[in-house]
């Protein structure tokens, strides 16, 4: 239907009015927690990455009392918000930085889920409650020094010893590793791969942070060393034996960093559009420039996409619509979009796009590690590759 009344006027941070295509819930639980991002996370995270520390004893528990821990579980003190409200929570928490939305999507979509999905009943009461209000953190090992693309060429393993399980082996670059009360860790069995709660402080089991990174750095990332553990039958996840296991919880994981990746993105963008109108050279700030317009337009339009297709996903996990492969492309596209869009603003930034007083160069780090870890950019290309061809191109 045509109308005379004029379009609304252009919001530079809103470009496509996408906001008009959230409901009225989505949007507010987007500002919520785009609120907390703001009082909680953005005044301090420049100190954590430069210290290399994230205060989760402080953070946890307030991520909890804001909900967003398993917040697209239902039961045991989740909230049970749609896919697309979760999506929309991971990307205000990544606009903050990458490593607060890690520490939800390891609780949430990774450990909280693997258990949700896969454990027992006494498992899904005894850590779901806890790990929803931040008051128990939880990680989830799958990778090896010499298993990452591959997990399936996984070396940790768990035999029989009567009732009980021996676990045996090594995880590497375990997101909240250290930290955690509780890990999720899967292991090679004579029934297949299967998934083990094993919980901090079991004989046997110690953990060592990994120092040094460049990026993610207000995330802690560890290695897992299981000597012989003991673990008792009950420890096993019962309802699964394959990869399908860890895999089906990276879906989710990965369907968070869709939506995470255009948050950072956005921060980027919109750090170097205010930059480039406050910057003056030449006598003229540099917005007014073509060259550097040419870069905000490029900007803008690569997070709108971004956005879009972010909700696109959202709305067909909602529909029941959506598959690994989705995620795939989803996973790629946005992440490699944020990283341009990362590079381009922090040009915009000069030299001050190298300092730590602004957001673009932590993002910037941040994101080669979010292009790596839940499958790297190249896996994601070959999943997408494999659905479209129908040949398989890992091996
Ligand atoms: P393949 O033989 O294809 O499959 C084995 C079994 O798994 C099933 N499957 C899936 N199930 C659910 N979701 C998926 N995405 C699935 N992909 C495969 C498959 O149907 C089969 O099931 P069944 O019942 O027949 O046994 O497996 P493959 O060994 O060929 O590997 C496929 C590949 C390469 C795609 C997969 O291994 C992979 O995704 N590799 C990347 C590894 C990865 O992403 N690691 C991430 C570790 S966790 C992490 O990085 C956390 S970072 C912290 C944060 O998120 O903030
Ligand atoms: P590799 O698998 O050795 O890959 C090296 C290169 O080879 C990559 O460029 C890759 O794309 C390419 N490559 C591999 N196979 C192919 C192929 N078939 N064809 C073409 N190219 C290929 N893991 C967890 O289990 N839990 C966590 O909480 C966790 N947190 C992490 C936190 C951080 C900060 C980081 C950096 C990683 C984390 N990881 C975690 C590990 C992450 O999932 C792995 O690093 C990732 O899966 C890649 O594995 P890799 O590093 O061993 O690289």
């Amino acid at each position: 239907m045509s109308t005379t009344a004029a379009p609304p006027e252009i919001r530079p941070k809103d470009f496509l009015a996408i906001d008009h295509l959230l409901s009225d819930q989505e949007r507010d639980i987007r500002d919520t927690v785009r609120a907390f991002v703001a009082d909680r996370i953005v005044p301090h995270v420049g100190d954590w990455f430069e210290a290399g520390q994230l205060p989760i004893g402080e953070l946890a528990p307030a991520l909890g009392t804001l909900g967003v821990l398993g917040m697209h579980l239902t039961g045991y003190g989740c909230a049970g918000v749609s896919a697309t409200a979760y999506g929309l929570a991971c990307l205000e928490l990544e606009a903050g930085d990458s490593g607060v939305r890690s520490l939800v999507s390891v609780q949430g979509s990774l450990a909280m889920y693997a258990i949700w999905r896969w454990g027992s009943e006494e498992h899904k009461q005894e850590w779901l409650p806890r790990m929803a209000a931040g008051e128990a953190i939880g990680c989830f090992g799958l990778t090896e020094p010499d298993a990452g693309s591959d997990p399936g060429a996984m070396r940790t393993h768990a035999r029989r010893d009567g009732e009980d399980w021996i676990l045996h082996g090594q995880k590497m670059w375990i997101t909240n590793g250290s930290v955690a009360d509780v890990a999720v860790v899967w292991a090679v069995t004579d029934d297949g791969v299967r998934g083990f709660l094993v919980p901090k402080g079991t004989k046997g089991f110690t953990t060592q942070d990994i120092h040094k990174k460049l990026s993610l750095r207000a995330s802690i990332t560890s290695e897992l060393l299981f000597d012989d553990v003991r673990l008792p039958a009950s420890a096993v996840l019962p309802e699964v034996s394959s990869l399908r296991g860890p895999l089906s919880c990276l879906n989710e994981a990965r369907f968070g960093i869709v939506f995470g990746a255009v948050g950072a993105a956005r921060a980027c963008f919109e750090a170097a559009l205010d930059y480039a109108g406050e910057r003056i050279a030449f006598g003229r700030p540099i917005a007014a420039t073509q060259l550097q317009q040419l870069k905000l337009a490029t900007m803008a339009t690569q997070v709108n996409q971004g956005t879009l297709l972010a909700l696109h996903l959202g709305r067909m996990k909602d529909d029941n619509l959506l598959r690994n492969e989705h995620v795939s492309m989803g996973k790629l596209a946005n992440v490699n979009m944020a990283l341009d869009v990362a590079r381009n603003a922090r040009q915009v930034l000069g030299a001050n796009g190298v300092t730590l007083e602004y957001p673009v160069i932590r993002h910037m780090n941040n994101l080669e590690s979010v292009v790596t870890y839940e499958g790297t950019a190249d896996i994601h290309a070959l999943v997408v590759g494999g659905a479209l061809t129908g040949i398989q191109a890992f091996r």
